[in-house]
């Protein structure tokens, strides 16, 4: 027994394995049911009481070696890899990548561009933070105008004769097309404002505009009007009428703001257009005679007229979403539904 125990040590000294499998296998030759440790242990129980005090004491210490070599050699063990992971096959199709889809916001600005392309108009784009003269000075906003006040501006530095601010419109766009372009200028403008709103149902902080500008000899309000008529038929469809009510701006004179023909109720009035059959889409006006001549433009030679709306407006109309406030969450219910809307 003597010997055998000192062959199981020393066995157990150099016992190696690589794989949790091997370490198991170790275990079980040892110290298992039938392991040669077990049926040492078997064998004590036979020999004579004067060998037992000897050999009781050199098996438990066998045991414990061999207990604490597997616990060792378990915890290095490699774990075998899955057999998904051994049997994989490079020739089997790649899991399907699934595509996003475009945002509304996106699309209808997509739409309201590609009107404007085809009428001719080019695209132009301005920066998000922009100074006070190219958002309101060069626009003929007197000083102490109510849109300069800190409650409806975001600014990003003040103290300033210039302070810097994030635009609250795009016609800082179109300011710098009149400090840049030659004329005749026609000119579409799409981009993100900001403005210092609570957030509802109808208003948002941050939300996109298409601004348009056109400068030319003898442009009249009758341009202006077919303009927006045309523009209107090519989006919400050939039957759309539109109506003038004047308005006020400070950058356009006359001003107006225009309705199209409720395309949900045909003018027969329904809970979209709140019964009056008509829908708001848009402010307009011919550019006031100081906003061309702050860019250095001949107000007696040219004239111009401008128009605003904003995206989030018009989808909501075109797509009858209730709620603006579902353009800005993201939840992909809803982002799903225009996931087949091919822009026009
Ligand atoms: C220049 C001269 C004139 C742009 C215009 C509007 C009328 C207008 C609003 C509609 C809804 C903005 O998104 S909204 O809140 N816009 O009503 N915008 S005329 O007039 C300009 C722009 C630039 C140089």
């Amino acid at each position: 027994m003597k010997e055998e125990i000192e062959q199981i040590l020393a066995e157990i000294q150099a016992l190696k394995c690589q794989t949790e499998k091997e370490v198991e296998e170790a275990r079980v030759r040892l110290l298992g049911k039938k392991g040669e440790i077990t049926r040492l242990f078997d064998e004590f129980r036979t020999i004579s009481p004067e060998m037992k005090r000897e050999f009781g004491q050199r098996l438990n210490v066998l045991k414990k070696e061999a207990m604490a070599k597997i616990d060792e050699l378990r915890s290095s063990a490699v774990s075998a890899p899955a057999a998904s992971e051994t049997a994989f096959d490079p020739t089997m199709p790649g899991d399907p990548m699934p595509l996003g889809s475009r945002h509304p916001v996106s699309i209808a600005r997509q739409e309201i561009v590609n009107i404007f392309r085809k009428f001719g108009y080019d695209v132009a784009e301005g920066p998000e933070i922009e100074d006070d003269y190219h958002v309101f000075e060069a626009l003929n906003f007197p000083p102490n105008h109510p849109a300069r006040d800190m409650q409806d501006t975001f600014f990003v530095s003040t103290g300033h004769v210039n302070p810097l601010l994030l635009r609250t419109h795009t016609s800082s766009v179109q300011v710098r097309a009149m400090e840049t372009m030659k004329l005749p200028i026609r000119v579409i403008c799409p981009g993100r404002v900001f403005r210092n709103e609570a957030i509802s149902a109808r208003a948002h902080c941050i939300f996109h505009q298409v601004e348009g500008l056109y400068i030319d000899e003898n442009v009249t309000f009758a341009d202006l009007k077919q303009a927006i008529l045309l523009f209107a038929r090519e989006m919400f469809g050939p039957d759309t009428q539109i109506r003038m009510r004047p308005s006020y701006f400070p950058f356009t004179e006359p001003s107006a703001e225009v309705d199209v023909s409720c395309n949900i109720c045909h003018g027969k009035g329904c809970n979209i257009c709140k019964g009056t059959g008509w829908l708001e889409i848009l402010g307009c006006g011919m550019v006031d005679p100081n906003v061309l001549e702050a860019s250095g433009i001949d107000s007696k030679k040219y004239s111009g007229f401008a128009f605003g709306m904003g995206i989030e407006r018009i989808a909501m109309l075109k797509w009858q979403v209730n709620d603006l406030r579902h353009y800005f969450e993201n939840d992909m219910r809803f982002l799903r539904e225009f996931s087949s809307c091919v822009e026009g």
